[in-house]
């Protein structure tokens, strides 16, 4: 179909219309409102068709972008295509189209089509992903791109003060990661009234305030989200109210049915936020003609008086009414316009119909990198002590350091060899007012563990920062930030507070690479401090949940038992090409066993690679994490005393995990314990105790065991955490047991 691509400098135009005499409307010409109003209609037209596909089953979903298009091609005229970058929202069909998207593209989605460029297939209709226009996957749960966006736009700011860290390098997950940034890019993030009632959209617009960011928030306020009207969300029913203390921003609000004064709000907007002024917020009001999507029906809860009203302000009646008034279009005129747009998308609609169905054997593709697998040698290198000499010359020493010091040793290696490394977290920072550490007032802190000390001090406080309190706003912004090339390691300081971020961690972090079929990736490595065994920790201090994470497929998640597997893992977390979960356990960070010197800067250990720490041939334990140094205590112990010898694996990755080894073990004790810190029920373990009894079936001599933690939060008192978390005594009980069946 006819999607006549709009060259955003054409707005010049006007200055033409004027030294013509010709009479302009905010700066557009008759001919952009002739543009403006072909998208318009197209946009329109592509819903209608798609109404009828679903009414005819030929689509599984509609969701419609009716009563919107003006807006958005007001916000399309105003900013630039390729350029600047777009988080748009379901509705967002006319920006789109106008941005140069086609309808073809669209429908090919709805249909489901293997060739669907969004998502090959994979994502419900107006679900927009175009990379060489910048328009990026978004997804379904509303308001998460808005943080992300906020991630976006921070990058374009860091590229244009650190351009080499923009450079190709090979070797690691850069090689796949192009990177585009001009340094005054805005990014364009739009959502419905009801969804400026998440907590995202908050977090989002205060660091973008506080960093005054060059975005542009959009709220397309048609009245309702889905059955429930604005004022049910928005506290005194306007959004605009409610936002106008945010500092820095520029704000508008306006008729969202007009694309002339749309274009205008805009082009204001996009003037003060390019110019690096801080963020703005287009407050458009809108109409909703369609009902909420083809599976509500408005008259339910809508009574037609009001129905009624909205429809007097259809954009798409008023742009013709405005088109014939002005003597822009006549009828006849019109018409021929329509007739183009209503032909060639027949032309799309027929070509997509016959476009090819996706392949179920298609459907693990793009989980992970197709380009960059940690489970191989590439991430295999023996670790390389540097010799006493020059460890004393360069800082370091030689001795057995600690996990923490090895983890921190690490950040600051890869922050030297990858300036796209940037550490954001609570606390991360040695100190946020760093005239304080400029001054020697003070020594600083960097990290509530002090795992990432004196990385602001050595990388600049553009490259290490505290956030606020707020784990989406930290998980959200790392996955706007990974996205357009950037490798966030973020830090949440406690696992028990990872949850206000699982909406980013489960639905949108791991799938970017999934849901937009290898066209957009995220890699980022998100560091947390995780586990109890603290005394004192407590409820909310002590917390495991690793299942939780590995239950999500896309995310890759490792959790370390000592300090050279820390610093292996870690590096392999930041080189390579997926998002990484990355369980650090607190009360392994200073622990005495497991020290080691620090093993150089190119160290690695691969994902899904098992240590075995004790070989044995009378029964496996299988552990990870704070469980591995009780094991192979419990493990000593029962050789010492009865003589048994256990093999003790610790998988070090959890997600990819090593089965092999597993296996080869199990076939040679016949006897499997699985061991770990989470609640018994449902914990990690439970998946390997199952795939064992599934697949070893005929080599065990005894029922697979498992040892693990009561159902139960791990408790304030030391007698209490003691009984509740698996201890020494527990696994020597276990493994005896095992051995006597
Ligand atoms: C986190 C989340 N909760 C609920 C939903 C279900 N849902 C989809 S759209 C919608 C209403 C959104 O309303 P609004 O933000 O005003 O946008 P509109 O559809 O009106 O343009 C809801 C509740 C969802 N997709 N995501
Ligand atoms: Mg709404």
């Amino acid at each position: 179909m006819a999607t006549t691509k709009t060259d955003p400098k054409s707005a010049a135009v006007s200055e033409r219309d004027v030294r013509k005499g010709g009479k302009t409307y905010e700066g557009l010409s008759r001919e952009q409102l002739i543009e403006a109003y072909r998208h318009m209609y197209a946009s329109r037209r592509v819903d209608d068709k798609e109404i009828l596909l679903k009414r005819q089953q030929k689509i599984f979903f509609q969701i419609s972008g009716a009563g919107h298009e003006a807006v958005g091609v007001g916000a399309a005229f105003a900013l630039k295509a390729g350029y600047d970058w777009f988080y748009p929202y379901y509705r967002d069909r006319a920006l789109c189209l106008a941005l140069g998207a086609t309808a073809y593209d669209m429908l090919l989605q709805a249909v489901g089509s293997g060739d669907d460029p969004s998502s090959g297939g994979r994502q419900m209709p107006s679900h927009w992903s175009l990379p060489d226009l910048n328009i990026v996957t978004g997804s379904s749960p509303t308001g998460t791109q808005i943080l992300q966006a906020v991630g976006c736009a921070e990058v374009g700011r860091y590229y244009a003060a650190h351009p080499d860290a923009a450079r190709k390098a090979t070797g690691d997950y850069r090689q796949f990661k192009d990177v585009k940034f001009h340094g005054d890019e805005i990014t364009y993030v739009s959502l419905g009234d009801g969804t400026s009632s998440e907590g995202e959209f908050w977090e989002a617009l205060n660091t973008a305030a506080n960093s005054r960011l060059p975005m542009i928030f959009v709220v397309e306020d048609n009245g309702y989200a889905i059955s429930v009207p604005v004022e049910v969300q928005t506290a005194g029913g306007n959004i605009s109210r409610l936002v106008s203390g945010f500092p820095n921003f520029h704000f508008e609000e306006v008729d969202g049915t007009d694309p002339v004064a749309s274009y205008a709000a805009f082009v204001r907007a996009v003037a003060y936020s390019r110019a690096g002024h801080g963020p703005s917020f287009v407050h458009a009001h809108v109409i909703r003609p369609y009902s909420h999507s083809l599976s509500d029906d408005e008259r339910l809860y809508r009574p037609d008086v009001e129905r009624q009203r909205d429809a007097q302000r259809d954009p798409i009646t008023r742009m013709q009414m405005f088109l014939i008034r002005e003597g822009i279009l006549d009828e006849k005129g019109i018409n021929r316009l329509e007739k183009q747009v209503d032909d060639d998308l027949q032309v799309a609609v027929d070509r997509a119909l016959q476009a090819p169905a996706p392949t179920p054997d298609k459907v693990l593709w793009y989980v992970y990198s197709p380009n960059l697998d940690p489970t191989t040698s590439a991430f295999e290198t023996p670790p390389a002590p540097a010799k006493p000499e020059t460890a004393a010359a360069d800082g370091r020493k030689s001795a057995p350091k600690t996990m923490a010091d090895l983890i921190n040793s690490t950040l600051r290696d890869e922050m030297r060899r990858d300036e796209r490394i940037v550490i954001f977290g609570e606390d991360v920072a040695d100190c946020s007012r760093e005239e304080y550490l400029k001054q020697k007032l003070v020594k600083g802190k960097g990290g509530v563990f002090k795992l990432t000390a004196g990385l602001q001090i050595e990388f600049g406080s553009d490259r290490v920062f505290n956030s606020p309190i707020a784990e989406a706003n930290i998980v959200g912004r790392a996955t706007g930030m990974a996205q357009r090339g950037l490798k966030p390691v973020v830090e949440i300081q406690f696992f028990d507070y990872i949850w206000p971020a699982m909406m980013q961690l489960r639905s949108e972090l791991p799938l970017i690479r999934w849901r937009s079929y290898n066209t957009f990736s995220a890699p980022c490595v998100i560091r947390v401090a995780i586990g109890g065994y603290l005394t004192g920790g407590a409820i909310y201090h002590s917390q495991c949940g690793e299942s939780v994470f590995t239950h999500i497929p896309g995310l890759r998640v490792v959790f370390p038992s000592n300090a050279l597997d820390a610093a292996g893992l870690l590096r392999t977390a930041i080189r390579c090409d997926d998002p990484v979960l990355f369980l650090e356990h607190k009360r392994l960070y200073r622990e005495t066993y497991g020290r080691a010197p620090y093993p150089g800067p190119e160290y690695m250990v691969p994902f899904g690679k098992a240590k075995v720490v004790q070989v044995g041939s009378d029964l496996t334990v299988i552990t990870y994490g704070a469980v591995v140094p009780r094991a192979l205590q419990a493990a000593q112990k029962l050789e010492r005393e009865h003589g048994v010898k256990a093999e003790l694996i610790d998988l070090r990755s959890l997600n990819p995990f090593d089965w092999e080894t597993i296996a080869a073990s199990v076939q040679k004790t016949s006897r499997a314990l699985v061991a770990y810190e989470d609640t018994l029920s449902w914990g990690y373990g439970a998946e390997i105790a199952a795939r064992i009894a599934d697949r070893m079936f005929e080599h065990l001599d005894a029922p697979v065991r498992r040892v693990a933690a009561m159902d139960v939060f791990v408790a304030y008192h030391p007698d209490l955490e003691n009984a509740i978390l698996p201890q020494t005594a527990d696994l020597f009980r276990a493994m005896k047991e095992l051995s006597d069946y």
